[in-house]
């Protein structure tokens, strides 16, 4: 099997047949001519196929070790798609600390539909048990964990899932295919947000599934054709073209946060960093163990946790754009209690952490000494 930078560039992409163009080309295109009834070329309607989008979906199978890969109009859409593999009743147990979009989609639609949701602090396995009963389908985690960067341990939640014969699905957003592989680690399903470090570039909202199993296989794949939630060929052209140079980006954005987060955590006016490359962070050793580097993501907290200092910064960063989202070649700053993580209710966020003055960074590519000489001068400003 090829290296990584290898497959990123080269999996699923094969050149054109017709024309030699080494680019995937942009199948703009809803239908396919067929010679008779059902005689066709593999291809007869673009929400159930679409040559741009199999080149996509190929590759990021590639890119995590899996044999399936199926892509979605968002991430959100992504995680729908597997929650509908589920009945009412069922239940699942995730991580306290998520993505609020993805709290949002389990506490108020699938909720309602019959499901039941769980959340648990994941930095003991022996939580994570206690809570499995006859209903238990799924444990869902997020690692790194947004925006609170915990890291959890996959390999003892993929192995407790085997014990109890239920599934493990691992948001890999935050690391990208380049850092992490799940399903190598023993999970069954890996979901993404491609909009992230995969897409790269901020100009695209897509998201994924990566499994092994062909039985799920054929119920997502069933659910992304009749549901409907399919991304179209321009936007899974420009991931293939982000993909080609994500082990490039990850690089810089590993190298660039780990001196960032080691700016913060030496700077008078900050109380607390989050980063799992700090030797420092709680989970660095489980970090160390299933991540190749730490990511580009960091959440930090200034001294007197104030949520007026916390703004006063994130409004006076001159590099760093107030955004929501990450994963994108620029730096961004987000306030997690008012923008990514507003959806969970003040309560319950603050028991995972997420407190009014907590700062979220997604450092970008630029060069780092500009960075740290934009963070400095808005920490000066508190
Ligand atoms: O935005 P979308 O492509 O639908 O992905 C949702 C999603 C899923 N999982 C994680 C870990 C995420 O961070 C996100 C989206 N997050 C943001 C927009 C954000 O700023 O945190």
């Amino acid at each position: 099997m090829s290296k990584f930078g290898t497959k990123a560039i080269h999996a699923g992409a094969e050149p054109d047949s017709a024309t030699g163009a080494i680019m995937t080309p942009i199948y703009q295109t809803s239908t396919y001519i067929q010679n008779a009834p059902g005689e066709h070329k593999g291809y007869e309607y673009s929400r159930t196929l679409n040559p741009t989008r199999h080149a996509l979906e190929k590759n990021l199978a590639a890119l995590e070790n899996g044999n399936y890969g199926l892509a979605f109009s968002s991430g959100l859409a992504a995680m729908d798609a597997l929650l509908k593999t589920f009945k009412p009743g069922d239940e699942i147990i995730s991580s306290n600390d998520l993505y609020g979009g993805s709290y949002r989609l389990f506490t108020k639609i699938f909720s309602d539909l019959g499901l039941k949701f769980r959340f648990v602090e994941m930095d003991e396995i022996s939580k994570v048990e206690s809570l499995i009963n006859a209903y238990t389908k799924m444990i869902w985690i997020e690692t790194p964990t947004n925006p609170m960067m915990n890291i959890i341990d996959i390999k003892a939640v993929s192995n407790l899932a085997i014990k109890h014969n239920i599934l493990s699905a691992v948001d890999n957003t935050f690391s990208s295919p380049y850092l992490q592989n799940p399903l190598d680690l023993g999970a069954d399903v890996v979901v993404h947000s491609i909009t992230k470090f995969i897409a790269g570039h901020s100009d695209v909202v897509m998201g994924a599934i990566v499994l092994n199993d062909d039985t799920l296989a054929n119920k997502l794949y069933f659910i992304q054709n009749s549901c409907g939630a399919v991304p179209g060929p321009q936007d899974c052209f420009l991931v293939l073209r982000g993909i080609k140079t994500l082990h490039v980006r990850m690089d810089r954005h590993c190298q660039n946060a780990i001196q960032v987060a080691s700016f913060l955590k030496n700077h008078p006016k900050v109380e607390s960093v989050f980063y799992p490359g700090l030797s420092s962070h709680p989970n660095h050793e489980v970090a160390v163990s299933q991540m190749n580097d730490f990511g580009g993501m960091i959440s930090f907290i200034t001294k007197g946790n104030r949520i007026e200092d916390a703004k006063k910064v994130i409004t006076s960063t001159k590099i760093f754009s107030l955004a929501e989202s990450l994963g994108g070649v620029e730096s961004l700053c987000g306030h997690p209690a008012t923008m990514t993580h507003a959806a969970i209710p003040k309560e319950e966020r603050e028991k995972s952490g997420v407190v009014d003055a907590l700062i979220r960074l997604s450092v970008g590519i630029e060069d780092v000494e500009d960075l740290i000489e934009d963070l400095s001068q808005a920490l000066e400003k508190i």
